[in-house]
């Protein structure tokens, strides 16, 4: 069993794809364990992307998971940080296959609909930026 954070971005929650992207989820057969919809701070959108901080596309990045609400939540099921890599699709929506989350949904890089960990070391991060430990059930 493992653990991921999953966050529906602005672009996603402000285009009505919460319920679509939660059912894909769900149907697979992942397990939610915890789940808050909010508004990113500036502060928090720095930690989650430290790693970003001196690209170029940094401040834009910030700008935009801030711009608005979105769905934070952490899943669990059988090697679930890859799993949901793969439904997400690629980083940039054009090289994203169609039947993922992004190859269906998006159309920009800047504006890709969901965020998912990438190895169990960010998971665990993200997940403990993100939630307190009484709020996974
Ligand atoms: O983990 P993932 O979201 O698939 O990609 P990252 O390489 O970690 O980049 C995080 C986030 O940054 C990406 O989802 C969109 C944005 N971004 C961008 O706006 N422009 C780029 N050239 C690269 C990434
Ligand atoms: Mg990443």
């Amino acid at each position: 069993m493992e653990r991921t954070f999953v966050m529906i971005k602005p672009d996603g929650f402000r285009r009505g794809l919460v319920g679509e992207i939660l059912a894909r989820f769900e149907k697979k057969g992942f397990r939610l364990v915890g789940l808050k919809l909010l508004k990113i701070s500036q502060d928090l959108a720095e930690k989650h992307y430290a790693e970003h901080r001196d690209k170029p596309f940094f401040p834009g990045l910030v700008a935009f998971i801030t711009s608005g609400p979105v769905v934070a939540m952490v899943l669990e099921g059988p090697n679930a940080i890859a799993e949901v890599r793969k439904m997400m699709g690629a980083t940039h929506p054009k090289d994203a296959l169609p039947g993922t989350i992004r190859g269906d949904y998006a159309t920009t890089i800047d504006e890709n609909v969901i965020h998912g960990s990438a190895t169990p070391e960010d998971a665990q991060r993200e997940i403990a930026l993100f939630f307190r430990p009484e709020e996974l059930l």
